[in-house]
C-alpha cells in the first residue's frame, strides 16, 4: 500500500495499537500451541497464525456498538473486544474463568455483552446470524454494522449463499469477509470453486467486493472501513476477499505435509508482523527498541494471563447447565 496514503488515512496511535494487537496475539497464540504440544489442552488448536492482521484490521475498524460474528482464526477480535489473556488461556485450560466457565477448549467463544457472537463450530452459521442482526438494527432504526466471516471453504456452503442474498436484497448493514487461505483443511483452492477469486460470488449477489490484502494490516483497516462507511449509510452490504495463506496445519494437530513447502516459504516473507515494522519503520513510527519493547509488554501479558488462568478453577458439576439455555444469553 502507499505509505502517503495510510500516513494520511490512518491515525499514527491506531496503526501503533494495531501493531500491539498483532504482536499479543501472535504471543498468545504461540504459547497456547506450546502448551497444546505438552498435552495441556484437551480440544484442538485453531490459531490464526500468520493471518493476524485480518482480525485485527477490520475490528480495528469497527466502532465499540458494532457487533461481530467472527471467523475460527480471528483471535484478535477477542483481545480487541477486550476479552483478557487471563479468560482465553482460561478458556483453552477449560477453566471455570473463561468465557464458556469451563465447557469448551478452544475458540468456540464469545460475549453478547462484549459485541461478540458466540462462535459456532458449523462453518458459516455465523453468516446468517450476522445477517439476522443487521435486520434487526435496520428494523430498529439503529446505526450499527455487522462484520461476519468464513474461510475459503466455508464459501462454498449453502448458509454463505443465503446470508449473502439476504443481506443484498434487503440492504442490511453489514460487512462478509473471506479468510481466503488457499486451503479447506487439505482442499486446495482449485478443488473449492472454479473461479479464480472467491470475490466472484459477490457479483452474483449484486454485491461489491474487493480484493484485499489479508496480511497488510492497513490494508485490511482502510478496505474495512469504507465497507462499514458504506453499510452505515445504508447501501448494503459488501464482501471483502482478504488473501492470506495459512502457516500452520489445519489445527495443531496437523503436520499438513499436503502443503507445498515452497509456498510457505514464499509467505513466511509476507508474515503480517514483518509487513506491519516495515510500515512502521517507513513513517518513522517504530524502530527495532520499540518492537522490542512491544515483545516484552505482550509476553508479559501472555504469562500473566497463564498464570490467572493455572490458578482458577475447573468448574463443578452442578454448573453444567449454567449459561447453556437462552435465557441468560442476553442482548446485543
Ligand atoms: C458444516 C461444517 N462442515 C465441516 C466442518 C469441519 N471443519 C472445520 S474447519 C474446516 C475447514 C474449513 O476451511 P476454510 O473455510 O477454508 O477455513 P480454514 O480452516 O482453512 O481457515 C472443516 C472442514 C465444520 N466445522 N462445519
Amino acid at each position: 500500500m502507499d505509505v502517503a496514503v495510510i500516513a494520511k488515512e490512518i491515525k499514527r496511535d491506531d496503526l501503533l495499537q494495531m501493531y500491539y494487537y498483532l504482536r499479543l496475539t501472535r504471543a498468545l497464540e504461540d504459547r497456547i500451541t506450546a502448551l497444546y504440544r505438552q498435552g495441556r489442552i484437551v480440544g484442538g488448536v485453531y490459531t490464526s497464525h500468520g493471518m493476524e492482521a485480518i482480525a485485527v484490521g477490520y475490528a480495528s475498524a469497527l466502532e465499540r456498538d458494532d457487533v461481530i460474528a467472527p471467523f475460527h482464526r480471528d483471535m484478535g477480535v477477542f483481545l480487541i473486544r477486550g476479552f483478557t489473556t487471563g479468560e482465553i488461556l482460561a478458556q483453552y485450560l477449560g477453566k471455570r474463568t473463561g468465557p464458556t466457565k469451563g465447557k469448551d477448549g478452544n475458540v468456540h467463544m464469545g460475549d453478547l455483552k462484549r459485541g461478540v457472537f458466540g462462535f459456532v463450530s458449523h462453518l458459516a452459521d455465523n453468516l446468517p446470524v450476522a445477517a439476522g442482526a443487521a435486520l434487526a438494527f435496520k428494523i430498529r432504526g439503529e446505526s450499527r454494522v455487522v462484520f461476519a466471516g468464513t474461510g475459503d471453504g466455508g464459501s462454498s456452503r449453502g448458509d454463505f449463499h443465503e446470508a449473502m442474498n439476504f443481506a443484498a436484497v434487503r440492504k442490511l448493514p453489514v460487512v462478509f469477509f473471506c479468510n481466503n487461505n488457499q486451503y479447506a483443511y487439505s482442499t486446495p483452492l482449485h478443488l473449492q470453486m472454479a473461479i479464480p477469486n472467491v470475490v466472484d460470488r459477490a457479483k452474483a449477489y449484486g454485491m461489491p467486493g474487493e480484493i484485499v490484502d489479508g496480511n497488510d494490516v492497513a490494508a485490511v483497516y482502510l478496505a474495512a472501513k469504507r465497507a462499514i462507511v458504506r453499510a452505515r449509510a445504508g447501501e448494503g452490504p459488501t464482501f471483502l476477499e482478504f488473501k492470506t495463506m495459512r502457516m500452520h496445519g489445519h489445527s495443531e494437530h496437523d503436520p499438513a505435509k499436503y502443503v507445498p513447502r515452497e509456498l510457505l516459504e514464499e509467505w513466511k516473507k509476507k508474515d503480517p508482523i514483518l509487513k506491519a515494522e516495515q510500515l512502521l519503520k517507513q513513517l518513522s513510527y517504530g524502530d527495532e527498541p520499540y518492537f522490542q519493547e512491544v515483545t516484552e509488554r505482550v509476553k508479559g501479558e501472555v504469562e500473566a494471563g497463564l498464570e490467572f488462568a493455572e490458578q482458577s478453577p475447573l468448574p463443578e458439576g452442578p454448573e453444567v447447565l449454567e449459561g447453556v439455555f437462552a435465557e441468560s444469553a442476553g442482548s446485543y
